[in-house]
């Protein structure tokens, strides 16, 4: 059994799709990162970053001691080695999926979540930085829709791995990130193929985000500091 330790986010939502699309068993335990849970002590010993998802694997490969997981691409990587699903075997599959994979970690998901933050939850608009990050996030857009014209399929290559799983849950936000999708059709039409996908459906509906008018003030001083 893997316990996975959540909150309704894209980046919760990347490891909910993966334990959905590979069948296996697990049980959802909840961080109700608005009210600080993330900083208790008990959850630091697993994700000493302070940060949701992570999972505690109970059932190893190697039959040892639990294994525990922080950071939504390393859980991306355990499960598809614990399963054998969505990491090509080839080395030019795999290493195309490990860097699409390593792009959204590193670029789509931290640009698009300053995006959001400076679009609709800082205290003061601050034209600087909404600039900045629309921009980037336009240009990562364009930069996948370019990769997925070239492909024709999926995010790296013609098949389906943890690329796309990584990717798809942020794509969910375009709207609240300002995007216009008809500027980027290859996107479009990737993202409304996945959302079909069984899996997909059953990651996505495992809890709810909340919309920014409703995250409350304590929430917001928790997570961002505002009004600290
Ligand atoms: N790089 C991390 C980022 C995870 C992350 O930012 N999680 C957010 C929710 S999407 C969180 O736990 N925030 C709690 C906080 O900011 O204290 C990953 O991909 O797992």
């Amino acid at each position: 059994m893997i316990d996975l330790y959540f909150a309704a986010t894209p980046n919760g939502w990347k490891a909910t799709i993966m334990l959905e699309e590979c069948g296996l068993p697990y049980r959802v335990v909840p961080v109700n990162i608005g009210a600080g849970e993330q900083f208790a002590p008990d959850f630091l010993a697993i994700s000493p970053n302070n940060r949701i998802p992570a999972i505690v694997d109970s059932a190893p490969a190697d039959g040892g001691e639990p294994i525990s997981v922080f950071e939504s691409g390393a859980i991306l990587l355990y499960l598809a080695q614990k399963s054998g699903r969505f990491l090509p075997a080839d080395p030019r599959g795999r290493i195309a999926a490990t860097e699409w994979l390593m792009w959204q970690m590193g670029g789509l998901g931290p640009m698009l979540g300053q995006n959001g933050h400076f679009r609709l939850y800082a205290p003061e608009p601050i034209p600087y930085a909404v600039d900045r990050y629309a921009r980037e996030a336009d240009r990562l857009y364009g930069v996948l829709d370019r990769q997925l014209a070239r492909t024709g399929a999926y995010v790296a290559g013609a098949a389906y791995t943890i690329a796309d799983i990584a990717c798809f849950p942020w794509i969910i936000t375009h709207k609240a990130q300002g995007i216009d999708m008809a500027r980027f059709p290859h996107v479009a039409r990737w993202f409304a193929k996945l959302r079909e996908r069984p899996g997909v459906k059953a990651g996505t509906a495992v809890g709810r985000m909340a919309r920014p008018e409703e995250i409350s003030a304590d929430t917001k001083r928790t997570l961002m500091g505002i009004g600290r």
